[in-house]
């Protein structure tokens, strides 16, 4: 299931529309992350509040669509453009994989609800299969 050039084109309109807004995108997917799939939180346990828009929830979702865009600027390449962040996940950090889907999952719901207008069903489309292969890309080094 690689992107098709159409795919990826998509992904780069919604991404331009989008990206101003990301702090507010990273800290409500992983506002309702935390709170939807409390089992998530074991991984942030050493933070002072894992509450829905606390600093360091607001602090680390714009790390996390940093991330994203990282990918965005990389999508030709993105097991290479991803490696040093695929480390960290796997090696350092430990996150079970399957905790992947259900950011993009969180991600793909606070889109539709603050872009109701570009979340077109082939702007959701694109961008599902975009962070499955974001996804999968973070996984690599863990076997
Ligand atoms: Ni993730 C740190 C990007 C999914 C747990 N993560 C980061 C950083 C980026 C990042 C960027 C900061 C790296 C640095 O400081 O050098 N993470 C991404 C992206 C995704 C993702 C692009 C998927 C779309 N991370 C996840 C998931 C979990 C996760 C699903 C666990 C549920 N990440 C972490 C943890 C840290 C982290 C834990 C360290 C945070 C800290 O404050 O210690």
């Amino acid at each position: 299931m690689s992107l098709s050039a159409k795919d990826k084109a998509a992904v780069k309109a919604l991404w331009a529309k989008i990206s101003p807004k990301a702090g507010d995108i990273g800290n409500e997917a992983l506002s309702r992350m935390l709170v939807v799939y409390p089992q998530t939180k074991t991984y942030f346990s050493h933070w002072s509040d894992l509450s829905p828009g606390s600093a360091p929830v607001r602090k680390h979702g714009q790390k996390v669509m940093g991330g994203l865009g990282l990918a965005v600027e990389n999508i030709d390449n993105l097991f290479g453009g991803l490696l040093t962040l695929s480390e960290l996940h796997a090696f350092q950090l430990r996150v079970d994989p399957a905790n992947f889907k259900i950011l993009s999952h969180n991600i793909l719901v606070v889109l539709a609800m603050l872009f109701p207008d570009d979340f077109t069903p082939e702007a959701h489309l694109a961008m599902d299969k975009f962070l499955a292969r974001v996804a999968l890309a973070l996984s690599d080094k863990y076997r």
